[in-house]
Parts: C-alpha cells; sequence; structure tokens
C-alpha cells in the first residue's frame, strides 16, 4: 500500500488541528462553519469486519484522504506486514492484524447542496480487531459508538466474525452501513455478498430499520468508495474505478455523515461516563477511555468512580485528552457525546461509570468476555535455561504477569497453582490471546516454560460443559476428503457444503474448542497451506468423548550435544524432524515427530564413525527432508500434557516435563497402575 496517492493529500495543514480542510469542495472559498463543539457535528463510529476484511487500511486511508497531515507524514508511519499506520505495534505489524482497538479522529467539511456555508464535521473513528479472539473488545467498544461501518470482503463474504460482530451491533440497537470492501478482487461476487448479508441480518433477528441498510462498494486498498453497484463490478480485477480514477473516500464520509445518528445525550443532565478502554503508561498509570453519555467533565474536577460491584470512590481527574488525528490532545472539559481519555483517577476498571458525585448513578454494566483457555506459565528449568533471557525466575514472571493485568482485561491469572508459588495458572480467550503475551514477554528478555492449553470446562447446572465452535474452512475441492477426514476425526459435524467459485468449497462445521487445539497446522499441511480456516464460539454443550490427543509419538533427544547432519539423516525415516544440524538439544527435549503413535528416544547428537574413507563429500550432497520448524503458537497447539513448550528470546523448543528416560518410564508405569487400580 504505498502511499503515493497525492490527490489524497492535498490541503497542507499542520498536523492533528482541528481546522484542518478535509477533501476539500473545488472552487469553494468560504470557511467552514466551526464545528461548535456542539453534538450535532460529532459523529462516533466503528469499524467491524470478520479478520483481513481490510478495516485497518479503510481507516489508514481515510486519514490519508482527511487532509488533517502534512504530506508525506503517514509514509513515516506506515510499517509492518501490511504497511498500515493504525496497526503501530510492533506484534500487529509483523503479523499484519489488529489486536487492540485504537481510536483516530477525522475532520470532514461538506457543503449541502444549495447551502451557503460549509459544514465542518469531527468523527471519531474506532478501528476494532477482526481476530474471534478479541471479540469482547469489539464488543466492548461498540458501547462508545453510535452506528457502524460493517464492511464485508467481496469475495469472502459473511464469515464467522462478521457474524459475531454483526450480532453485537444488533444488540447494541446500532444501524450498520454495509461496505462491500475489496471490490479491486478479481474473484469479487458483490451480489450475492450482500444477499450473505441481508440473510444473516435476518437470521439475527433484526428489526426492519437494520434490514435497510446503505451499501457502499469500496476498494480500501486503492482509496476509493462508490454508491454506483455497477461501476463496483465492473472495477474487479482493476486498480482504479472505471471511468472515475479520481474517485476518492468521500462517499464514506458523506454516508456516516448522513446516516450515522449525532450522539443524543443530555449535556445538561448529570455526569455520566461509561469505560470500555484501558491504557496504561508507566508515568501516569492506568488511562480510563471511554464515552461520555451525559453532563460533562472539566479537568481537575471531583468526580466518583462507581465499580462494577456498586461501591463508590471519590476520585479527582487529573489530565482530560481528546482523541485528534492519531493522537490525542490536551483539553480542559468534555461533554456528553465526547470519546475520551481519562488521566490520573487513583483506580479505574473497564466497566466503571464515572459520575457527578452529587447524584451518582451507574451505567448498564459492559460485559469482560469469561477466558476459554487455560495453561499454567513457570520457570524455565531446562538444561539450557538462563542461557539467552534476563528474566527468569518466578519473582519476576509473577510481576510480569500482575503488570499484564493491570490492562489486558480478559486475561485472568491463578497465582497458587503448583508447588511454592512456581506455576501460575493464566486464562486467556485463545490461543492467539495468550501466545501474544508470551510473544511480548519473550521479547522483553523473559524465559519461561508453558503448558499444555486447556480449554476452560464449565459446570452448568452441575453438568460438565464444553465449548462448541462454529468452524469455516474454505479449501481447494481437491482436499475437501482430507479436511472432512480431519475435522470428522475431532468429533466435527458437518452442516454446511457448497462450492465457491469453480476450484474451492466451502465448509462449514460445529466441533468441541478441545478438537481445535492442533487442527490448523494439520489442514495446513493436508492441503499444502491453501485452506482457510475460522472459527467463532457458538454455544456450551454437555462433554462428551475421550479426550482428544495427537495421534502420533515424538521423536526425543537421548543425549545432550549439537544435532548431527549423519544423525537426521539416519532419522530420516522414522519421523519428520523440529531440529536442523547444528542446533542445540538436551536430553529429554523433542526433535521430532514419529511416525507412528509411541515415543521414541533417539540419537539426534551420533556422531559417524570415522574411517579411512573420505565421506565428507558424500555427507555434503546429501539433502536432508525439510524439517518442520515449529513457531511458539504452533508449539502449544502440538504439546501433550507431559510435555511443555521452553520460551527464550531466542527459540522455542518442545521438552518432555520429565527429562530423564528412567524418571519418565517411573511417571508412565505409576500413572498406568493407578488407572487400572481406578478401574
Ligand atoms: N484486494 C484488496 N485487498 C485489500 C483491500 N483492503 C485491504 N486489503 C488487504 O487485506 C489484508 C488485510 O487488511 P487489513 O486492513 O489488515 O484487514 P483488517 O480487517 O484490519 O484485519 P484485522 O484487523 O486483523 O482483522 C491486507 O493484506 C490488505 O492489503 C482492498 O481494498 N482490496
Ligand atoms: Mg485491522
Amino acid at each position: 500500500m504505498p502511499v503515493t496517492d497525492s490527490r489524497a493529500m492535498h490541503p497542507v495543514q499542520p498536523a492533528m488541528t482541528t481546522t484542518a480542510t478535509p477533501i476539500p469542495e473545488t472552487g469553494s472559498t468560504a470557511a467552514p462553519t466551526s464545528a461548535d463543539g456542539g453534538a450535532s457535528h460529532l459523529r462516533n463510529v466503528a469499524i467491524i469486519a470478520h479478520v483481513d476484511h481490510g478495516k485497518t487500511t479503510l481507516v489508514d486511508h481515510l486519514l490519508m484522504q482527511s487532509g488533517m497531515f502534512r504530506k508525506g507524514e503517514l509514509e513515516k508511519l506506515a510499517g509492518g506486514q501490511h504497511d498500515l499506520i493504525m496497526d503501530s505495534n510492533p506484534l500487529e505489524r509483523e503479523r499484519g492484524i489488529t489486536i487492540l482497538s485504537k481510536n483516530c479522529a477525522v475532520t470532514y467539511v461538506r457543503r449541502q447542496e444549495g447551502a451557503e456555508q460549509l459544514e465542518q464535521f469531527n468523527i471519531n473513528i474506532i478501528d476494532t480487531p477482526g481476530h474471534a479472539d478479541f471479540g469482547g473488545e469489539v464488543e466492548r467498544v461498540l458501547r462508545m459508538a453510535d452506528g457502524c461501518l460493517l464492511l464485508v470482503d467481496s469475495s469472502e463474504g459473511a464469515m464467522p466474525q462478521t457474524r459475531f460482530v454483526l450480532s453485537k451491533a444488533i444488540e447494541a440497537r446500532l444501524k450498520p452501513i454495509v461496505v462491500v470492501n475489496k471490490c479491486d478482487r478479481p474473484d469479487a461476487r458483490i451480489q450475492e455478498v450482500i444477499n450473505e448479508v441481508f440473510d444473516l441480518l435476518v437470521e439475527l433477528g433484526a428489526d426492519d430499520h437494520a434490514l435497510d441498510f446503505p451499501i457502499i462498494y469500496a476498494s480500501g486498498r486503492n482509496g476509493w468508495a462508490t454508491l454506483d453497484q455497477k461501476a463496483a463490478i465492473e472495477a474487479s480485477g482493476k486498480d482504479h474505478l472505471p471511468g472515475n480514477p479520481d474517485a476518492d473516500m468521500r462517499p464514506i464520509f458523506d454516508m456516516i455523515v448522513r446516516h450515522i445518528p449525532a450522539p443524543e445525550d443530555d449535556v445538561n443532565a448529570p455526569l455520566q461516563m461509561l469505560i470500555t478502554t484501558l491504557d496504561y503508561n508507566d508515568y501516569v498509570g492506568r488511562i480510563g477511555i471511554g464515552r461520555v453519555f451525559n453532563g460533562r467533565i472539566n479537568s481537575g474536577q471531583q468526580v466518583a468512580v462507581i465499580k462494577a460491584d456498586g461501591t463508590i470512590k471519590s476520585s479527582k481527574v487529573g489530565k482530560l485528552m481528546k482523541f485528534s488525528g492519531l493522537g490525542r490532545v490536551e483539553t480542559d472539559s468534555v461533554q456528553a457525546g465526547d470519546i475520551c481519555a481519562l488521566i490520573g483517577l487513583e483506580s479505574v476498571d473497564i466497566g466503571d461509570t464515572i459520575a457527578d458525585p452529587n447524584s451518582p448513578a451507574a451505567l448498564p454494566p459492559v460485559t469482560v468476555d469469561e477466558p476459554t483457555l487455560s495453561m499454567t506459565f513457570r520457570v524455565n528449568d531446562s538444561p539450557f535455561a538462563g542461557q539467552d533471557g534476563d528474566y527468569v525466575t518466578s519473582r519476576q514472571i509473577r510481576d510480569r504477569l500482575e503488570k499484564e493485568l493491570q490492562h489486558n482485561v480478559a486475561l485472568k491469572v491463578n497465582f497458587g497453582v503448583g508447588q511454592g508459588g512456581e506455576e501460575f495458572g493464566v486464562s486467556g480467550r485463545g490461543l492467539l490471546h495468550l501466545g501474544i503475551l508470551l510473544e511480548t514477554m519473550r521479547r522483553e528478555g523473559f524465559e519461561l516454560a508453558v503448558g499444555k492449553p486447556q480449554v476452560i470446562i464449565k459446570v452448568i447446572d452441575g453438568v460438565e460443559h464444553e465449548p462448541i465452535e462454529w468452524l469455516v474452512v474454505d479449501c481447494p475441492n481437491t482436499a475437501v476428503g482430507s479436511v472432512m477426514e480431519l475435522v470428522g476425526s475431532r468429533r466435527g459435524e458437518i452442516k454446511t457444503m457448497e462450492p465457491r467459485g469453480d476450484a474451492s468449497t466451502h465448509l462449514e462445521f460445529e466441533i468441541p474448542a478441545r478438537g481445535l487445539i492442533g487442527l490448523r497446522s494439520r489442514v495446513l499441511t493436508a492441503t499444502q497451506g491453501e485452506a482457510i480456516m475460522h472459527h467463532t464460539f457458538e454455544r456450551f454443550a454437555p462433554v462428551s468423548g475421550a479426550p482428544m490427543g495427537r495421534n502420533q509419538g515424538v521423536l526425543i533427544s537421548l543425549e545432550s550435544g549439537a544435532v548431527t547432519h549423519h544423525a537426521c539423516e539416519l532419522l530420516s525415516d522414522r519421523g519428520v524432524l523440529f531440529v536442523v544440524p547444528g542446533d542445540k538439544v538436551y536430553a529429554g527435549q523433542i526433535v521430532g515427530e514419529h511416525t507412528r503413535d509411541n515415543d521414541l528416544v533417539v540419537n539426534i547428537t551420533r556422531l559417524k564413525q570415522l574411517t579411512n574413507m573420505r565421506a565428507a563429500s558424500k555427507e555434503a550432497t546429501v539433502v536432508l527432508k525439510q524439517p518442520r520448524l515449529m513457531s511458539l503458537e504452533a508449539s502449544l497447539e502440538y504439546i501433550e500434557d507431559d510435555e511443555l513448550v521452553e520460551i527464550t528470546p531466542k527459540s522455542v523448543r518442545t521438552r518432555k516435563r520429565i527429562l530423564e528416560e528412567s524418571m519418565r518410564k517411573r511417571a508412565e508405569r505409576s500413572a498406568r497402575d493407578k488407572d487400572e487400580a481406578k478401574a
């Protein structure tokens, strides 16, 4: 997404001013009516969609075309896999996904037909993450908005997260503006996608008002939007809108101004503000972000903080910030309808109401999702412990987790598991949520060991229930059989199967969340990486069936040392290796996957017998089988109960909990004896 679009940049304005004139009407000289600070010229809009349907790219282009930035200013801020501005955190950039929802604010100037004056609007835009693990965040931030843009990929159509976010928007009584995005895709199927969205709304029980949704066709990446369906259909496979190469995103701004209601909150009522997001800063501590629903707040003012349990604390607002452009600007006061950040409150949590100390009344609470997945974090006690990391003690891990709890709301930590407080039970919303925490910690210099992720079982009326997920797989027609078999072996039930284009098939399943752990990598292997797989929580159902585990055993290193080329060659028909020659391994480390279902201890550090023959040249020519190099998340999905993932700043290794073979055997035997005694 190179930012070379000169028309987007034209008004050269100082950064982050509120007097910028975005996409000015050509030939206009009249000054815009200044936004009076009144709510009638304010819009609060959230951008929601399934993962990767182009939310952040679209918001980036709205920012670029807003004219609030000097030419070139935004290019410097863009980066990462998708070259985006709004995905500003390093992990977001590396992975090309949004992890945290973010606010920005733009100004838009228009002239109504026949009107003398230009009108200026302040638009708060909330970009949300699309991945299912962060669905709870979307639900919360929707509380800040008065309307939403629902983006749908012109080819993928309605996907699991489309359904989830749309259902939340309907619950929040927000009428969606549907943006059929990525209309430039050669495989766009615009009319079908609109029908899918309509069906989805009907299914979700939307009222007539919502069913009558306005539609915009756009290519966020190419920076255009139009109301003309025919033109959008013709744009398929092209990098501009046919017949209108200068098209920009103005139709989206117009639609926001026209269809999203201005906040109708009461400025004169007693203060009520809802905290929906937390930010944290080492200097000022917690920062509460949310929306003022009634009344006003002045900086330095005394307020009542109403907690979720109803207790009320008195506190003083330090600084008040409003959003402007990509940043925040300090302000003296905010009022009903505004989205703002409060600094300096003594204690503030998600869901707190900031209220008038003279008549404190709580707003309806926000939901914070229950964790669905849990793992144990513990000190790294492998023979290589302490070689890479700066922070290795359980005290340091504990402090770090405590800090994380300050703002990572969906995270829960049980500090009291394991002997001597050496283990922590960490629960989160899914593998990505916890994986990101681990990745962040490892980059900060932490070393730790992590156990197998466990789906959290919920007891409802005395019966154990497990989460059931809705799984969607799009795969090449040739791979349908193997995908069905894999999903079936994990108790997935097929619900829908339909063709998508000539070469691919769209499959929908219901599957226990347990069955999903480790499924992704297998489906990708079975389809040569061509499958697209998504899932979201569907419902709880009574636990049934035996535990689901890995079908294959592992190859375990016998000794510590360096992996040799010779040993890899000898082991090549035993399975797939996770290591390459030269890697340092220790006894008890998992070095590969066995072709059979039992574990096998192997000598991966074996040296070649020296002979008088010159064999070096031969060795160099033997090409080893491709190893499977496992990422952090792949390793977490891979391990079983008796195994751990060792995470250090430089490496991710999988290992047996008990490293020594004889001890492992003894533990297995006593476990077996116990099972038999029970039976
Ligand atoms: N063809 C095409 N691709 C697009 C368009 N907009 C975005 N993309 C691509 O789609 C991918 C995802 O874009 P993002 O903007 O990160 O999507 P997102 O919805 O913010 O994703 P999450 O925040 O992770 O849910 C990137 O590779 C983009 O380059 C578009 O208009 N057309
Ligand atoms: Mg995004």
